[in-house]
């Protein structure tokens, strides 16, 4: 492979027509972009999706869908749509300028609607993902997150979506170019990565820099990964301490602003394209390279060496190199590491799985030195602290006067007198006084309020707390959003306050369920008023003949069970 200098199409316009042409846009529809339309956006304009020249429009995208070619018959695997809403959609006529804003409202770019369709989505999961599975993050994302509607037309770029983090890593395609230009790099090869690096990704990368005698780019994605991953923050501090481990100035870290979608071989191909535009002459692909995981029958989406095929396939037509990896283990005997088919026969191999990694952070036990780096096993114990220090939520459901905010309470005094992580109590009724105070208890009102509660909940949990939270909740499926919510961040602790109804009424504390039967209350839970019991809670409190103490002391060994406290 030649080494590639030459600068890469943008879609920028100049400083002076990019004011004019903001100005201008003010006055235009504007589309708020998702956060991953910002990432495809800024590698349209910045000629990492060259030869896109904006979303894609019809012809092109069924060409895509059908053909991994462009409808002039370019080489290019994935669709780059503009989902919209149909709200948005309807008010958009064919050949229309609309303006894209950012998050925060900056305009970032025009773009002329050539095309306006409704997709179909099934044919493109099945096409482009392999199968209309919704175990694939992709394929969810197409049918529960993306708009009804694609819009498609040339982009015009006004200025880059910005970034305040880690801002001198970031480099667009020509600036790469021009770097490696002014090092000399002649050969260059990319490593892909959306995972902390370690010490067999470490030896990998070696290995292929050596085997293309090139230089070596690190050239991670921090736009959106696969939900669950280690979050970029952490994975740029872990990818700079590595950086340490190579022989000096004979490799580069670099960030790359793109979405994945976790497709495979296609997703793989994709890549390729990418790292030619940003002047890469080789690029790494491994074992199962974007791969989703399993689909719902538990099986690999993709056979794990199909992107290595589709790679080697096409890579004198994209230009690029590939250099193909098997997995790397680590050889016992020989305190070394070798892919997988290089073993010498009989050694004794030893590996962790990502799955045991994670296990092994959260339980807070060893992570063997062949395994990592010191440096990197810090970080990511800095972000993922064991069980026992993570933040968590317990999310107390039942009727009213069951008493969820007695048992709450004491709950709530057993956590602090163990000290070590805040606690916050968001009991229903104070809830109701200041976060919901204009809210009544419609089935709509009712689950806006826990869902407030729940969000309240989830930055607590994200931030290393204790939440306690008192409602009655009556319903399944919002309680099941606020613990997917929550799940996130830390454990949801479900407790199921048993207390029958007729026992609630029998103490009435409040009068309330009097005046219930009397009809000066309305939507009374239990009364005029629905109560969904919770199926599987990971505690269910029965209160009839237990005292709070007890019922306290209930929830407090579930937690100990689950490893949240330590007992
Ligand atoms: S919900 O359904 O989860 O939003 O309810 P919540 O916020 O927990 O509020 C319940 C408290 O408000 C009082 N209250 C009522 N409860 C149920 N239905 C009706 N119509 C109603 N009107 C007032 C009641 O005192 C509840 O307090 P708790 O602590 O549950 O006894």
């Amino acid at each position: 492979m030649t080494p590639n200098h030459t600068p890469v199409p943008e879609l920028y316009v100049s400083y002076d027509s990019a004011q004019k042409l903001k100005r201008e846009a003010a006055e235009l529809p504007s589309w708020d972009l998702s956060p991953r339309q910002v990432c495809d956006l800024e590698l349209l304009m910045n000629g990492g999706f060259n030869p896109l020249k904006g979303f894609l429009g019809r012809e092109d995208y069924d060409s895509v869908v059908e053909t991994m070619r462009l409808a002039d018959g370019a080489l290019w695997p994935m669709p780059i749509t503009l989902d919209v809403s149909e709200k948005f959609a309807d008010g958009i006529e064919e050949g229309a300028d609309i303006a894209l804003r950012d998050a925060e409202g900056v305009i970032l770019a025009t773009m002329t609607v050539t095309d306006k369709w409704v997709p179909d989505k099934a044919r493109e999961a099945e096409k482009v993902f392999g199968a209309d599975d919704l175990a694939h993050p992709a394929v969810n994302y197409l049918h529960h997150t993306a708009g009804k509607v694609y819009l498609g037309g040339p982009v015009t770029g006004l200025q880059p979506p910005m970034h305040y983090d880690f801002k001198a890593r970031r480099d667009t395609p020509n600036e790469l170019r021009a770097y490696f230009r002014k090092m000399g790099w002649r050969k260059v090869v990319a490593f892909q990565t959306r995972n902390p690096l370690h010490r067999a990704h470490q030896e990998l990368t070696f290995r292929a820099a050596r085997e293309a005698q090139a230089n070596l780019l690190i050239h991670p994605v921090v736009g959106l990964t696969k939900p669950g991953d280690v979050d970029h923050f952490t994975r740029v501090r872990c990818y700079e301490a590595v950086l340490d481990k190579y022989p000096a100035a004979t490799t580069h870290l670099s960030l790359l602003n793109l979405a994945m979608r976790m497709g495979g071989p296609r997703e793989a191909l994709w890549h390729a394209i990418i790292r030619k535009n940003h002047g890469l002459t080789h690029f790494i692909v491994g074992r199962d390279h974007a791969g989703p995981g399993k689909n719902s029958a538990g099986e690999d989406f993709y056979d794990p060496y199909a992107a290595q095929d589709l790679v080697r396939e096409h890579q004198a037509e994209i230009g690029i190199e590939m250099v193909d990896f098997k997995m790397m283990v680590y050889v016992e005997d020989k305190a070394q590491y070798y892919p997988i088919d290089e073993v010498p026969e009989g050694a004794n191999v030893l590996n962790i799985s990502g799955t045991e990694l994670r296990r092994r952070l959260r339980e807070g036990l060893e992570i063997p030195d062949w395994f990592s780096f010191p440096e990197v096993e810090a970080e990511l114990r800095r972000t993922s602290p064991p069980r026992s220090k993570q933040g968590f939520t317990v999310f107390f459901t039942g009727f009213s006067g069951s008493g969820k905010s007695t048992i709450a309470n004491a709950l709530m005094v057993k956590l602090m007198e163990m000290g070590g992580r805040p606690v916050t109590l968001l009991d229903g009724d104070v809830v109701r006084k200041n976060l919901s105070s204009e809210l009544g208890f419609s089935k709509e009102h009712r689950d806006l309020n826990i869902r407030r509660i729940g969000y309240v909940a989830s930055e607590i949990t994200k931030n290393g707390g204790i939440a306690i939270c008192a409602p009655i909740a009556p319903y399944t499926a919002t309680r099941r959003a606020v613990r997917e919510e929550i799940e996130q961040y830390g454990a949801f602790v479900e407790v199921h306050v048993a207390t029958s109804l007729e026992e609630c009424e029998r103490r009435d504390r409040k009068g309330l369920y009097k005046l219930a039967r009397e009809g000066k209350i309305k939507e009374f839970t239990g009364i005029s008023d629905p109560y969904e019991e919770p199926a599987h809670p990971e505690l269910r409190v029965e209160t009839e003949g237990t005292d709070v103490d007890n019922c306290a002391h209930q929830v407090l060994l579930t937690l100990e069970s689950m490893g949240l406290i330590k007992g």
